[in-house]
């Protein structure tokens, strides 16, 4: 006799004209609201705040956070700026820090910001194609150095967990800005080591 197994595949539906995912899993949404302060501009996020404009959204699907599943996820980072500075993802490292991430550019560009405790930084591009790794004990950041959505999908171990600490209070080590027409990398004043 077969023995039924506990677990059960399926799909989702990607809808290449809208980014989003079908079922739509645990949407989060991202105004500037929920993340005002992490710009380096602080004016100019007072004032955009008038709007509040949605600054990203995740289509999570919903699988157990244990290890023997994959997380799997589509992010639209919508474009636009605070000031000099580009939307973004607030960024994070794993709650589980040696846990690695897929990203999978589908839509639009931007860049993938990375850095690590011990002070480590690197970029990586991201056009529609863009395969990137995000290796353990990386934390990770995406920002839209577009004038459309730019849209990737993610995926990760079930029990990695996601920690904003430190990066929402100091951010990342740099910060991606528009510099006559060109996104320019600057060092953040307000990063000082998470240590
Ligand atoms: C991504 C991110 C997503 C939103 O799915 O969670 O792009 O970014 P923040 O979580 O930094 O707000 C991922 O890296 N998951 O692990
Ligand atoms: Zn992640």
């Amino acid at each position: 006799m077969t023995k039924l197994n506990q677990y059960k595949s399926f799909s989702t539906m990607y809808n290449f004209d809208t980014g989003e995912l079908d079922p739509k899993g645990r949407v989060i949404t991202r105004k500037l609201s929920h993340m005002s302060e992490m710009y380096l501009n602080q004016e100019a996020a007072e004032e955009l705040l008038k709007e509040d404009p949605l600054v990203y959204e995740v289509f999570n699907v919903e699988v157990p956070e244990t290890i023997a599943h994959i997380q799997h996820c589509v992010t639209i980072l919508y474009p636009g700026k605070v000031g000099d500075e580009y939307f973004m993802t607030k960024g994070h490292y794993h709650e589980i820090l040696d846990r690695a991430e897929i990203y999978f550019c589908l839509k639009g560009k931007g860049q993938l910001i990375l850095q690590t405790k011990e002070g480590d930084f690197d970029m990586i591009e991201m056009i529609p194609g863009s395969v990137a790794y995000v290796a353990p004990e990386w934390a990770h950041r995406t920002v839209n150095t577009g004038d459309e959505p730019f849209v990737f999908f993610a995926a990760y171990p079930g029990d990695a967990g996601h920690d904003y600490g430190g990066i929402e209070t100091e951010g990342f080590v740099k910060l991606l800005m528009e510099e006559n027409g060109q996104s320019t990398l600057v060092d953040n004043p307000r990063y000082q080591s998470v240590e």
